[in-house]
């Protein structure tokens, strides 16, 4: 069994390249749940959608987020309405009102079945089966919790912004002095994710974000002490290369929090419940540095842009473990 923290984009072209390199009822997701949101009194889970739509062929290629051949009509009528009562997206009363979060109309339907399932009484784990299972997805999608856990944002001038807030309403173009997890304490592991974790042949950690992404996956209780009690047959992917974010803030993120924008910043990152760390050839110089943190570094193509480059680096996290693992 194969078995991947998850954040968005990243990982889930990554879980395409898993689904290719092994059978795709072998692999599992377990997807982070500190970017769900609720806009205009719905409950939208950007980073679940995100992996479902991209497994699924209906993601929209350029943005890597929402679906393909959307239509905007909606939201388009709701930013119609704010505009013309004056509603702004930084007012404090009525800021999801203003639209600045952009929900297609097939997006919206998502949306719209998961809130009602929700207030029928149905768990989120549950939902996401039965979204993930309406595409014919044969991997199996988790979030790592059906409790509720918000990633919050301290800004340096005092602000508290959800992660949708500083993400999308502010473009990430804010400084961060702290990142909190909102609900950790009281969090549990969904069903299902301690036993994905500690019976995988490979645990890995997709190339996303690790302070809003997998930190969120690693804080619910009793999930890292899971990966770590695997540690040898964990490997990460840097989600850092070149000493930039392929996409997202995860660079300023880290430097900000006092960490090594770099490959280097990750392996000390992830030394402690990683094995090994997957760089990109860019960063081969890094690789001694690497190292030096505590894990074993292989070094191949890691942007996942050209195909057949996400099996790929699905195999190298698999052949990394070796030694007869069956993922
Ligand atoms: N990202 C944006 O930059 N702007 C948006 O308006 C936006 C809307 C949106 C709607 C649904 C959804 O599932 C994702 C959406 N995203 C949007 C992406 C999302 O905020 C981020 O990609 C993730 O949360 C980061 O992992």
């Amino acid at each position: 069994m194969l078995t991947v923290l998850a954040g968005g984009v990243g990982a889930a072209r990554f879980l395409l390249g898993a689904v290719e390199a092994v059978d795709a009822d072998r692999v599992t997701a377990i997807v982070n749940v500190g970017d769900d949101t609720v806009l205009h009194g719905l409950e939208v889970s950007p980073d679940l959608d995100t992996i479902v739509y991209t497994l699924a062929g209906a993601i929209d290629p350029d943005r890597g987020w929402g679906r393909r051949d959307e239509s905007w009509r909606a939201i388009g009528e709701v930013r119609r309405l704010a505009d013309s009562a004056g509603i702004r997206a930084d007012d404090p009363n009525g800021n999801d009102a203003a639209g600045w979060f952009a929900l297609g109309d097939l997006d919206l339907g998502t949306h719209l079945y998961r809130t009602s399932r929700r207030r029928a009484g149905a768990a989120l784990s549950a939902v996401t089966a039965e979204i993930a299972g309406s595409w014919g997805l044969d991997l199996r999608i988790i979030p790592v919790t059906d409790d509720p856990l918000r990633t919050v944002l301290e800004t340096t001038d005092g602000r508290r912004l959800s992660f949708q807030e500083y993400f999308v309403r502010e473009r990430h173009d804010v400084a961060v002095r702290r990142v909190d997890l909102e609900g950790r304490e009281q969090a549990r592991p969904a069903p299902g994710v301690i036993e994905a974790i500690r019976e995988a042949g490979v645990v890995v950690i997709a190339p996303s974000n690790p302070v809003v992404s997998t930190g969120p996956v690693l804080s619910v209780p009793g999930v890292e002490d899971a990966v770590h009690s695997v540690r040898d047959r964990v490997v990460a992917i840097s989600p850092i290369v070149g000493g930039a974010a392929l996409k997202g803030p995860a660079d300023r993120l880290l430097r900000e929090l006092g960490h090594e924008p770099s490959v280097v910043g990750v392996a000390e990152w992830y030394a402690p419940i990683a094995g090994t760390l997957v760089v990109d050839r860019v960063d081969a110089a890094l690789a001694g540095r690497v190292e030096a943190a505590g894990v074993r570094c292989i070094v191949t193509d890691t942007v996942m842009g050209p195909p057949g480059v996400a099996a790929a680096l699905a195999r190298t996290c698999i052949d990394a473990v070796g030694t007869g693992s069956q993922p």
